[in-house]
């Protein structure tokens, strides 16, 4: 292709940018909830309904994100003749902005690949990728920042509406936009019910519930002499199912792209805290059985501790929990991450 081409023109390369700025910062913010939600701060206040809210942020985060794979690459495309100009660094703004898109790009690159491999739950890395992943994030927010300021006046200049745009550079761009719905299309199905039978990468959630470390990985295996210990009082499974049971539709909303709901059917945690005696509201530790692993344990805040259809689980779609949902029982609360859906509780520890 010639440098002189429709791609390259700074119109194309503008527009492009914009809509890739809108999905990075939709990627942005929502990838912050997810992460302030697993790392509350004291101030932090994550509401419990509507029962799909975390399933929608994280939806659209992950969405956004492949929605800014072929956006990227058209962005690039777009300017690459322009990544070997000589000079390399001409002045201090010059060199300001070649080396914040070279950081741009790196870290775009960076988020991007790690969080669809998360997704394909592939870890070909040694690194966390939660701290990594968040990380890199403001590294990417930051060079866009600097990109954007440096390049505000050939933007302003050429997101002008122009009377008669050029048919080439028009089909460059509906192409872009149309790699752009096509990858999402293809993806997305892993958490927009709709969708799932057109996705062909929603292999996930392609039969039934999926699972997330099964009882084995966990090391988890049935005890018989299992007791539910609610701030030191102890349940029996039996004196559990005697309880009144609440049935509710809620989704498991893994951080790694995924979500499904189904009916769970459990005693509501309000209710066992008051059977144990503790003041509705207050904020609970919940242990599982696991020994080691990084989601053996998790925090249920007062908001949900509260909240009716926040569910000790005994069972999912009206049979018995299946050891690897979580048996005997499992946390699953309303507009909460998937990994803060604890499976294999023994223990709920008032903080
Ligand atoms: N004890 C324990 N609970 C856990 C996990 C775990 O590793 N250990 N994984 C969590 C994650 S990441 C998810 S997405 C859900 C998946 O639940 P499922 O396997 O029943 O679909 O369980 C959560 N509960
Ligand atoms: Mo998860």
């Amino acid at each position: 292709m010639k440098f002189t081409s429709a791609a390259h023109h700074e119109k194309a390369t503008s527009r492009i940018g914009l809509w890739l700025g809108i999905a990075f910062l939709t990627c942005f913010v929502t990838g912050l909830i997810s992460h302030t939600i697993q790392h509350p701060p004291s101030w932090f206040f994550w509401p419990s309904r509507p029962v799909d809210l975390y399933r929608i942020t994280q939806g659209v985060h992950v969405v956004s994100g492949v929605a800014a794979i072929p956006l990227l690459l058209a962005k690039l495309w777009s300017v690459y003749p322009k990544l070997f100009q000589r000079p390399l660094v001409r002045s201090l703004p010059h060199a300001l902005e070649r080396g914040s898109i070279l950081v741009l790009s790196g870290a775009a690159f960076f988020e991007l690949v790690t969080g669809i491999f998360n997704v394909a739950q592939n870890y070909l890395w040694s690194f966390y990728f939660p701290d990594a992943h968040y990380a890199v994030a403001w590294v990417a927010v930051g060079s866009i920042l600097v990109h954007i300021a440096v390049k505000l006046p050939v933007i302003r200049r050429a997101l002008r509406r122009d009377p008669l745009p050029d048919p080439a550079r028009r089909a460059f761009l509906r192409t872009t936009l149309l790699a752009s719905g096509a990858a999402v299309v293809a993806t997305a199905g892993v958490t927009v019910p709709f969708l799932r039978d057109v996705s062909a990468l929603a292999w996930r959630s392609a039969t039934g519930l999926p699972v997330n470390r099964t009882a084995a990985a966990a090391g988890v295996t049935f005890d018989p002499a299992w007791t539910l210990d609610v701030a030191g009082r102890m349940f029996t499974l039996e004196q559990l199912a005697a309880m009144p049971q609440t049935t509710a539709d809620l989704p498991i909303a893994c951080v790694e792209g995924w979500s499904q709901s189904a009916g769970w059917t459990g005693v509501p945690i309000a209710d066992l805290l008051a059977a144990a005696g503790v003041q509705p509201g207050t904020a609970v530790k919940v242990h599982s059985m696991e020994r080691d692993g990084l989601y053996r344990t998790s925090v249920l805040p007062g908001e949900h501790t509260s909240d009716p259809l926040t569910l000790l689980a005994l069972r999912c779609n009206g049979e018995v929990l299946s050891m690897d949902h979580g048996y005997p029982c499992r946390i699953m609360a309303p507009s909460r991450p998937g990994v803060l859906q604890t499976k294999w509780v023994n223990r709920l520890e008032v903080l």
